[in-house]
């Protein structure tokens, strides 16, 4: 019928007006229900179009703190026939303006906060800045958009060269906000609490789409922090939660640190939610394990992926098993192949994805996209899984160059091209080590050709990339392990650490 033709946003806004009255959003100590969210975002919509009636897929960027103003510019932009390109918060000037430029954006939505940061590198590319403050009262006519248009683009770490960017259309998003909705029984008397960065998939989809696609409530903190986020849950409102490893590990021992009584309370309440999942990286059993003593909960691990949305997920109701990430979840196919593409049954192998919720294509980049699927349309996740008992059980990266830290996908060449270009570095490998906390650990392993100043060099870096990709641990070697080929072989960089 005409309603599954129709945008992504068109849908939500169906979705919304079922809600009118119902709390959408809490930010910023402000209450904000549906159709205050309605509004906003068709007056952004109305500003970005200017005087054209549909943005045919240019691309929007917009860096806004979570809350309020993000979704209504979210969906503003989807509204007005747009593609979404939204900007990390800490990336540093020369990241956003890669983003920028490589997404070709045509205009950045934003508030007074990242005006500063914002300008001069605007000035250098064909990109207009739109202040929130300067969006009128005014709503004109939207377009129509159909739901095989492009909607979104998230930049993701990839082994070769800068990030790319990974385009969805409106129906992609719509497969995976649907399957979430699905599994995992959202509907509209859930109330969740966003701490997750916005630029990601995990944010964006997880939490913010799946919300309030059913009506729900979704309160956001400005970042993470771990005593900010007890006061809240402390409030009794939450009964939903989603976020990476490392979050957990910081809960727990931020809990260890409270006294008794806070201790009790905050378990009760904990016990009341109706769901917490886990995702992003592999959850350490400990953490797990940890978890429950506190919560009550078995959390619900899942496995996801940018390109993807969420493809793999324990059960809702059923047995959530540790150390697996669960079975495909509804509308998504999945198998395990060997190198030649060739499915296997009993040991381990590539997971490769087919489904509405994949990804339409690496923006600008035809080979690359090429490259990752088969012949027959299967996507390459570069992840090894095995099946056990019907449960997959992620077994590591066919790649050592891609480090998972805090939930974040990390090129360790990206980092090293960039290390190299140091005037007293002449060589390095890049690595993650194990790490409990942050699933792995970005160390470097350094040739100098002068004497090196750690925080010296940490500060050149953080000129250079957001903060969360910096190496941690830095070793200075004389030369790096290497094969009979002359490659650098990073097991044995890794174990240099270890000594
Ligand atoms: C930050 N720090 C790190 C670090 N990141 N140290 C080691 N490794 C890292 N990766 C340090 C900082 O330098 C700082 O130290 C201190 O920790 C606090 O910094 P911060 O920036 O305030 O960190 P914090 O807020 O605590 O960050 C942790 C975090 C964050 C877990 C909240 O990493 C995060 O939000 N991760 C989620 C990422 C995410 O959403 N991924 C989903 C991708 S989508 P100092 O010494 O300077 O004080 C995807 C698909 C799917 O993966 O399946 O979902
Ligand atoms: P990103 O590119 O940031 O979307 O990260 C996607 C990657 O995160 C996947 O390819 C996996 O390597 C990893 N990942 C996501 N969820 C899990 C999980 N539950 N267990 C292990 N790895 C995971």
């Amino acid at each position: 019928s005409a309603y599954f033709s129709q945008s992504l946003f068109v849908k939500v806004i169906h979705q919304a007006k079922q809600h009118l009255t119902s709390t959408a959003i809490v930010s910023g100590g402000e209450v904000f229900n549906y159709q205050q969210l309605i509004t906003r975002s068709q007056e952004i919509a109305t500003a970005i179009l200017k005087n054209t009636s549909d943005l045919q897929e240019a691309r929007i960027a917009f860096m806004v703190s979570p809350g309020f103003d993000y979704v209504a510019t979210l969906w503003g932009i989807w509204q007005a026939g747009g593609v979404v390109v939204p900007l990390c918060l800490t990336h540093p000037p020369l990241s956003l303006h890669y983003t920028l430029k490589d997404s070709a954006a045509s205009c950045v939505i934003t508030s007074a906060e990242f005006q500063s940061v914002l300008e001069p590198i605007v000035a250098q590319l064909p990109v207009t800045l739109l202040m929130l403050s300067d969006v009128d009262k005014k709503i004109s006519t939207l377009p129509e958009v159909s739901s095989q248009r492009r909607a979104m683009i998230l930049y993701t770490s990839g082994t070769t060269n800068l990030p790319k960017g990974v385009v969805t259309t409106h129906k992609n998003i719509e497969a995976q906000i649907a399957a979430l909705v699905n599994a995992w029984h959202w509907n509209n008397h859930d109330h969740t609490l966003c701490i997750l960065p916005l630029h990601h998939v995990h944010g964006i989809v997880n939490v913010i789409c799946c919300s309030l696609w059913v009506g729900a409530t979704c309160e956001f903190l400005p970042s993470f922090d771990a005593a900010n986020v007890f006061h809240v849950f402390m409030q009794g409102r939450v009964n939903v939660f989603m976020a990476v490893p490392t979050i957990y590990y910081k809960l727990v021992a931020h809990w260890e640190t409270l006294p008794q009584n806070q201790q009790q309370e905050l378990g009760k309440i904990l016990l009341d939610f109706r769901l917490m999942v886990s995702g992003s990286a592999a959850l350490p059993e400990s953490i797990m394990e940890n978890w429950k003593k506190i919560s009550g909960h078995i959390l619900l691990e899942r496995y996801g992926m940018t390109e993807l949305g969420m493809a793999i997920s324990n059960p809702y109701t059923g047995e959530r098993k540790a150390g697996h990430v669960g079975l495909p979840l509804p509308g998504v196919s999945i198998r395990l192949c060997n190198e030649r593409d060739e499915t296997v049954n009993d040991e381990p192998g590539e997971i490769q994805v087919k489904g509405d919720n994949v990804f339409l294509e690496y923006w600008n980049k035809p080979e690359e996209t090429s490259k990752n699927f088969t012949l027959d349309g299967w996507f390459r996740t570069g992840d090894v899984a095995v099946l056990n008992n019907g449960y997959y059980r992620i077994m590591g990266r066919s790649s050592v160059d891609i480090i998972k830290s805090g939930g974040y996908k990390i090129s360790a060449l990206e980092i090293e091209e960039v290390l190299r270009q140091h005037p007293s570095v002449s060589d390095c490998s890049v690595v993650g080590l194990d790490s409990e906390e942050w699933g792995e650990l970005v160390a470097a392993a350094l040739i100098a050709t002068d004497p090196l100043d750690i925080q010296e060099l940490t500060h050149w870096l953080k000129e250079r990339m957001p903060g969360y990709r910096i190496p941690r641990k830095f070793l200075f070697v004389n030369e790096l392990p290497r094969n009979a080929m002359g490659k650098v072989t990073k097991n044995d960089v890794k174990k240099l650490f270890t000594v």
